[in-house]
């Protein structure tokens, strides 16, 4: 009798052990139940910012479908998650857009515990101002911003941002320039032409870096983030206002595109995974993430779209020809400014932008 009363006893405290771990009421985390992959996985992504082949792979090993939409700024990726039931899952917001969106309680945190590849990660990526912990952003890739050229067509190569805004300079260039679609790093750029900080709020700088953008407009064939890349390759562009990785990837389709960051300065950025705050599949969202910072599958991705990982890991899976290339580096002594949060000024970027294209 005494021995089915220990073995009823031992039963009763294993099975509340169990129900415990799985079903804690006393737990005020709402993640306390296994958590199960959803079905299928919404990412918001730059365009040419992912292989292909890296969603169809993760579905296979993980029965997730990814479903992939493309944005082609921050203030698009912003304005799209302010409007509230955006479906998305994963989101890839730069450096400064990481911050606005915390500050706006528009991301959820991250737990690291299902991300465990963050230690692939080179240290100087981790915990930086915009994101301190590391708290709702994981490092995916960087550059920066120069001008493509193609070095065939050009009568010189540009060195300065005077050659993409000095009028005097352009007429060779007429309906042969694309510029960034990007109020931030048009302005900025026309900001650092004239010697200002690209994160400026003085409205006379500003203005003035306005101007810069207006007399440019008439030699400008477009303003274009997501296919610069193709228009350089093919001859239809001359310069390129553009970031590291498109141009690297103009160059493998076509050997006489070169890039350079002109001598004044430039911007550099590091764009980050995060979970936007309405996503229903965070825990997938983070077996997602963690997937992206895998050695093997960082590598896959730089291969492909050239842009520079801070995956340690991936180093020696990157082709060399891309490490060492002009693209991958940050030029030594050029200035390279990060954008910041400007809180509501950042208006007033946006408000110039679209009087400049609307001109
Ligand atoms: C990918 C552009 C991503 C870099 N086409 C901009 N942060």
């Amino acid at each position: 009798m005494k021995k089915y009363a220990i073995v009823a006893g031992v039963v009763i405290v294993f099975g509340v052990a169990v129900w415990l771990m799985y079903v804690n009421p006393f737990s005020t985390s709402p993640r306390a139940v296994t958590p199960q992959l959803a079905k299928e996985l919404h990412l918001f992504i730059w365009s040419n910012y992912l292989d292909p082949t890296v969603k169809t792979d993760f579905e296979k090993e993980f029965g997730v479908k990814v479903i992939e939409d493309n944005f082609a700024s921050n203030e698009d990726l912003l304005a799209k998650l302010q409007a509230g039931g955006s479906g998305y899952d994963v989101i890839v917001p730069s450096d400064y857009m990481v911050q606005i969106m915390r500050k706006q309680n528009l991301l959820a945190p991250l737990d690291l515990k299902n991300i465990a590849n963050f230690k692939n990660i080179n240290q100087s990526f981790k915990n930086l101002d915009f994101d301190p912990g590391n708290q709702f952003s994981m490092p995916y890739m960087w550059g920066t911003t120069g001008i493509g050229y193609n070095k065939k067509k050009a009568s010189a190569p540009p060195t300065s941002w005077a050659d993409l805004f000095d009028p005097a300079k352009l007429e060779p260039y007429k309906g042969r320039i694309s510029m960034l679609d990007d109020a931030r790093e048009a302005i900025g750029a026309a900001l650092i032409y004239l010697g200002f900080s690209p994160n400026t709020t003085n409205e006379k700088e500003l203005e003035a870096a306005k101007q810069v953008l207006i007399k440019q407009k008439p030699f400008v064939a477009k303003y274009d983030s997501e296919s610069f890349r193709d228009s350089l390759a093919a001859n239809e562009v001359i310069l390129a206002h553009g970031w590291t990785g498109d141009i690297a990837a103009a160059k493998v389709a076509n050997p006489d595109i070169e890039f350079v960051i002109p001598k004044e300065g430039s911007l550099t950025f590091l764009d980050n995974l995060a979970i936007p705050k309405t996503s229903k599949n965070q825990y997938t969202a983070e077996v997602f993430i963690n997937y992206l910072l895998r050695p093997e599958i960082s590598a896959k991705i730089v291969n492909l779209r050239r842009y520079a990982s801070p995956n340690d890991a991936a180093k020696s899976l990157i082709q060399p020809e891309i490490l060492n290339s002009a693209t991958y580096s940050r030029p030594e002594g050029i200035k390279l400014y990060w954008l910041q949060d400007l809180g509501p000024a950042g208006d007033l970027y946006e408000k110039i932008w679209t009087e400049i294209k609307g001109q």
